[in-house]
């Protein structure tokens, strides 16, 4: 399997990540994306490529140009504003308040976010458009006839939404690739999230649509980020009802428990038959990860990979989350070695 890479994710190296009440070195960190590349290089998985340039349409099918410009200019607008550390946003439209895009940095910050966790520096923007054109040369590989292939993307790409932010996500990779495989002509792609996390973003995208089908098994939102979103009542809306399906677990899962969910998930996937799937590949659900709760062991990779393999379906991993950084990269490669 080919993996897609860009030394471009450096230009994210942000130094907080508001935590507890502190600004702490953050989870996110240009680390996981090179032990993850030395790992496809020890075992050996195949050939790693650079990103095509892809410009900015196929984001702007997924993101609004509104959020895009945001992006594009946060850094500027914020520095431009005298504000001395890195962009971090420090109020909502909540409840009872009006969804109005303000002029004001401090408004937008907070018209474009779900969370305060997410730093934005300056090379944030170059490192997540670099991301989007990882995974977008995977998904044209796939599309052009390989098997499978592996988007190195960092940033990670699934909590976020349409015109939103958070989760140390900025362009949601999955989504995009899957609207480029229809784009391209495919009828149906699903899209299956193994990330710890719900893929709030993915899942707010596709939400009343019926040519993606979105699946995420994580750790209840009741307990865990993202809080809000991922809850098994959550079955789609409008023409998308019956086109998402959430499973939740709680602390301590092992992977025996979750792989039931895996097998239904996978049934789903059988019965939707789409023409390209895409795996939000997270692995967060690792027994040591640092800001998780799931009881994976690092051979229970092998066979999440297994089970995704014998689907059958061309298929495009996204890497997406994983904060224990020793372990990322055997986990992640793990998955893929597992694929076959
Ligand atoms: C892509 C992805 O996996 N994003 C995850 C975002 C999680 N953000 C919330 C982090 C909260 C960390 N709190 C840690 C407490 C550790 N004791
Ligand atoms: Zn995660």
């Amino acid at each position: 399997m080919k993996t897609v890479f860009s030394p471009l994710h450096h230009r994210h190296t942000v130094k907080t990540e508001l935590d507890g009440g502190i600004l702490i070195a953050p989870h996110e960190k240009p680390s996981r994306a090179e032990t993850i590349l030395a790992r496809v290089r020890h075992q050996g998985l195949g050939e790693v490529v650079a990103p095509d340039e892809f410009g900015l349409d196929p984001v702007l099918r997924i993101h609004t140009v509104e959020y895009v410009d945001f992006l594009r200019n946060c850094w500027h607008d914020w520095t431009a504003a005298g504000k001395p550390g890195e962009a971090i946003p420090a109020v909502w439209p909540g409840r009872g308040m009006r969804n109005r895009l303000p002029k004001d940095i401090d408004g937008r910050m907070g018209y474009f976010s779900f969370g305060a966790e997410t730093s934005i520096t300056e090379g944030t923007w170059d490192a997540a458009c670099a991301s989007a054109n990882v995974a977008l040369t995977a998904q044209k590989l796939v599309a052009d006839g390989e098997r499978a292939a592996f988007a190195l993307c960092r940033p990670p790409g699934h909590h976020a939404a349409a015109d939103l932010y958070g989760g140390y996500c900025f362009f949601n990779n999955a989504a995009i690739s899957a609207q480029a495989f229809l784009d391209q002509g495919a009828k149906r792609v699903a899209v299956l999230d193994v990330d710890f996390h719900h893929g709030n973003g993915t899942q707010s995208i596709f939400y009343d649509r019926k040519d993606v089908l979105t699946i995420s098994l994580h750790g209840d939102p009741d307990l865990v980020f993202p809080h809000f979103l991922g809850f098994p009542d959550e079955a789609g809306s409008h023409d998308g009802d019956g086109y998402n399906l959430n499973l939740a677990y709680p602390p301590g899962t092992p992977f025996i428990t979750w792989l039931e969910g895996l097998e239904k998930a996978c049934e789903r996937i059988r019965e939707y038959s789409p023409d390209a799937l895409v795996i939000a590949l997270g692995v967060d659900t690792f027994e040591h990860d640092p800001i998780s709760f799931f009881r994976f062991t690092s051979g229970d990779y092998l066979v999440l990979g297994e089970r995704i393999g014998a689907l059958g379906l061309p298929t495009l991993f996204t890497m997406e989350g994983g904060y224990d950084v020793e372990a990322i990269g055997i986990n992640a490669v793990n998955v893929l070695e597992g694929f076959g």
